[in-house]
């Protein structure tokens, strides 16, 4: 850093430099600081809200200095940067990993000097401070939380790396249980948000509608795209530490407002002051609300036109950095990687390729090959339903120029698809960027692949199953080696230390300090300690405490009380009938059945249970919500049940979110991952599980095939049909005869008597089973279910052996860090080295 400021400046430089705290009591004075003046209370009205704004203030400042020499340092290096381009952030709170990563967290868990002067948080401790904060849940689930944990692993090990993304003003909504329905409410969480950072200067004005007209420049015939409305995106930064390094990167999140200021002052003065209001806010819609879908798309115009706001704009900051050094266009994907997280930020293929032709003036070739190479695509699902296409009407409406080189990138494709595949006239119309339907659409994700230079799925099966179906042709076209895989992976700053700091601590005693968070790989030395009596003792204590904070939560906010030392089995995850929640809670409605049938005497030995359930659903997603209703509908009628007692208890836990999963998935013996085989493309929250000692109930599909490959058969319960197979089996029950399983017939006859309430709230749940088709392979799977929850169950009686087997898959969960599959992408798909940093 020092070497990037010039000489004549050095000494003042040097002499004003900024310190921070490195002790408690140097903390302390910032956190009085913070709260009598940055607050204006006085340390005697500092309550927990104003305790955690202090302490965030006070941890922001040193991380503020060190996100300016990162910046510095990358900017006067000037290598190669990455940037991540995701609509969704999922990042949960801030204080306590920022804490953590700038390694100092023991300076505030004095936070009992508070007791000496603050009356209103007298017993309040760092534990209580953190929890005040407001879940920054900028994303969906899996999608949205990858991105976070990249972010974390890419500051983590010194890439020069920005995320770009839309900062709205409502994420995910919040959800209340309301008589055992979802009832959402808006999540408005900017009230105080000390971790944002507003860049009023850094402002891009983005263009909307309008057409497109040619002009003859020096002899050259160009498009110029004349606007029809002017939208202004506004920078805030959001700084994101690295652990145990000072590489702070940024996350750059777009704010939209109406151009030209507060109001269109014309209107203003001739009187029109109501619709000078209405335009701003016209504007600011575009980056007001997360669309609220996981794994669906809907194609509405506002949508595609948050696409395109935030891809220009990012596109338009990522080229200014790059034309800062002068270097020739050619060099721009030596400078530069773009990754495309999903189908999301497409656009920005067709922005770029618009900057370099009709801006910067390069030929078509010239610039396509410098597009194609700069830009890598992620895709996380098969699910047709999930797959982007936009209607050719629309995006001709709100994005004239972009159609048309769309039309021109499909052209040329087709071309050259037409001179390697001379006789197979059906495969244009199957490649085709525009699908000739009615209306006609636009595939992104063809776009996208057409664009990029790599294409990875994010688990083995997943990169499998994309070249063998929705991207078959292209592996014809271009050859396997454009297609790749990048398992997913999860930080274990985040998802193990923070979420499960005792369990860490034991860790690092068996594994030589805390050098595993950086390198997982380093778990394996649990291994040789798997028969350590006092070790596996320690190791059960740890989680037993776990589940009792969880019971803890569980009776505050749902009333029932849990025993627990039964078995936690937890289901957390969005609500969708892929992930097969309804296969989970009717296999509790047999448990159920089962218990009510026994003796007194038959119950004495069975295994006390709890399942227990989270996730929201798409407010426009029927299904899901029904699912959540029998849940809820079976909990009301088994948690009172007085013959059943502690036996079952069926939980929902309402508003389910990043820092619920980190008190959650510390707390679970066993968790389900039982989506139809071929559906999940990875999931994550496996890996937090096994993480964090618990073992998994799972199908054969995403990373729970590696999972499996890495901890070993014998320490995961899977079951069901495999994904080669769904194909014959749903054309099976379409076609040939559809005998349903003969337990689940008895539970769907359950509930059809009202055992659960009125049956006819869970009638298409059942239809879609016994009617229509099966689609998710319920009842194919049920017995197979139902069987390795008995061996579940036997397996839990013997703790020992129970403890030992959790003991050993966290050995053997090194190769899912985000830090190995951060790697990776740097390796074979951007190209891109860390920045060497000097501690100081
Ligand atoms: C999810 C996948 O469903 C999940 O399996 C995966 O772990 C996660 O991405 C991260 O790769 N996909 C989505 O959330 N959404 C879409 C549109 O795919």
């Amino acid at each position: 850093v020092e070497a990037s400021i010039p000489e004549p400046q050095r000494e003042a430089w040097k002499r004003n430099q900024i310190t921070s705290f490195t002790d408690r009591d140097g903390f302390e004075k910032e956190v009085v600081r913070h709260v009598e003046t940055t607050l204006a209370r006085s340390m005697f009205n500092c309550d927990e809200i104003a305790a955690y704004s202090a302490t965030s203030l006070a941890f922001r400042d040193r991380l503020i200095t060190h996100w300016n020499r990162t910046q510095q340092r990358q900017t006067y290096r000037d290598t190669k940067r990455v940037y991540y381009l995701s609509l969704e952030f999922l990042m949960g709170r801030a204080l306590d990993n920022a804490m953590l990563n700038v390694g100092l967290k023991n300076v505030a868990q004095g936070m009992r000097f508070l007791r000496a002067f603050a009356f209103d948080c007298y017993d309040c401790v760092i534990e209580d401070v953190v929890k005040q904060e407001h879940d920054a849940a900028l994303g969906n689930g899996g999608l949205g939380r990858l991105a976070a944990c990249f972010l974390d692993s890419l500051a983590t090990l010194n890439f020069p790396a920005w995320g770009y993304g839309l900062r709205y003003r409502y994420g995910i909504f919040k959800q209340e249980i309301i008589d055992g329905y979802q009832v959402e409410v808006p999540d408005y969480w900017l009230d105080f948000n000390p971790w944002e950072f507003p860049r009023h200067d850094v402002t891009v004005d983005i263009q909307f509608f309008g057409q497109v007209n040619k002009k003859t420049v020096g002899g050259k015939t160009i498009s110029v795209w004349e606007a029809g409305e002017i939208v202004q995106a506004v920078a805030y930064d959001v700084p994101i530490p690295g652990y145990d390094t000072p590489t702070t990167n940024n996350l750059r999140l777009w704010s939209s407002k109406a151009s030209g200021g507060e109001f269109d002052f014309q209107k203003f003065n001739s009187g029109d002051y109501e619709s000078s209001v209405a335009d701003q806010q016209r504007a600011e819609t575009i980056s007001a609300v997360l669309y609220p879908n996981d794994n669906l798309e809907r194609g509405k115009e506002l949508r595609l036109k948050q696409q395109y706001f935030w891809v220009a704009a990012s596109l338009y900051d990522i080229v200014r950095r790059f034309k800062k050094s002068r270097r020739s266009w050619n060099e721009f994907p030596d400078q530069v990687a773009i990754q495309l997280n999903d189908t999301h930020p497409t656009l920005a293929i067709v922005e770029l390729q618009r900057i370099l032709v009709d801006i910067e003036g390069l030929e078509w070739d010239n610039a396509w090959e410098i597009v194609t190479s700069t830009f890598g695509y992620t895709n996380h699902t098969v699910l047709p339903e999930a797959l982007e296409k936009w209607p050719v009407g629309l995006v001709q409406h709100l994005l004239p120029r972009h159609l048309q080189i769309i039309y021109d990138i499909n052209l040329f494709f087709l071309q050259s698809v037409e001179k390697a595949f001379p006789d197979d006239r059906d495969m244009l119309r199957r490649v085709s960027i525009i699908e000739e339907s009615q209306p006609k659409m636009v595939r992104m994700a063809f776009l996208a692949i057409v664009g990029s230079h790599k294409v990875n799925g994010v688990a083995e099966l997943h990169s499998d199953l994309i070249k063998t179906t929705i991207f078959k042709d292209f592996v014809e076209i271009y050859g396997p080696d454009k297609f790749t895989n990048v398992t997913n992976g999860i930080t274990p700053r985040r998802w193990l230390h923070q979420a499960n700091p005792r369990l860490s601590e034991l860790i690092a005693s068996k594994c030589g300090g805390n050098d595993f968070l950086k390198d997982l790989t380093l778990l394996n030395q649990l291994e040789k300690h798997v028969q350590d009596k006092q070790f596996r003792k320690e190791w059960a204590e740890i989680k037993y405490a776990n589940k009792v904070r969880l019971a803890k939560h569980i009776k505050d906010t749902t009333g029932v009380v849990v025993n627990p030392a039964s078995l936690f089995d937890v289901q957390v995850k969005r609500i969708h009938e892929y992930k097969r929640q309804q296969l989970n809670i009717f296999g509790v409605i047999h448990r159920y059945l089962s218990l009510k049938a026994m003796t007194p005497d038959q119950r004495k030995k069975q295994l006390p249970r709890v399942s227990i359930f989270g996730g929201k659903a798409a407010p426009g997603y029927w299904m899901a919500k029904q699912i959540i209703h029998l849940i809820n509908s079976v909990g009301a009628v088994v948690n009172k049940d007085e013959d059943i007692g502690d036996l079952l208890k069926v939980i929902f836990l309402e508003d389910y979110n990043v820092s619920k999963a980190e008190m959650i998935c510390p707390a679970s013996d066993i968790s389900e991952h039982i989506s139809t085989a071929g559906t999940e493309a990875s999931g994550t929250s496996n890996m937090k599980f096994v993480l964090n000692g618990g073992l998994i109930i799972g199908t054969c599909d995403g990373a729970n095939i590696e999972i499996t490959r890495e901890i070993g058969e014998s320490n995961i319960f899977l079951f069901g049909n495999l994904s080669e197979d769904v194909e014959d089996l749903r054309h099976a029950h379409t076609y040939g005869s559809h005998t349903i399983d003969s337990d689940l017939d008895k539970v769907f006859n359950e509930i059809e008597k009202g055992t659960f309430g009125t049956p006819h709230d869970f009638s298409a749940m059942i239809a879609a089973v016994r009617q229509h088709g099966d689609y998710y392979l319920v009842s194919d799977d049920f017995h197979s279910y139902i069987e390795t929850h008995q061996l579940v169950d036997e397996a839990y009686r013997n703790q020992d052996e129970w403890i030992a087997k959790c003991i050993t898959s966290v050995s053997r969960m090194g190769f899912f860090t985000s830090d190995r599959c951060i790697n990776e992408y740097a390796e074979e798909i951007w190209n891109v080295e860390p920045l060497a940093v000097d501690r100081h």
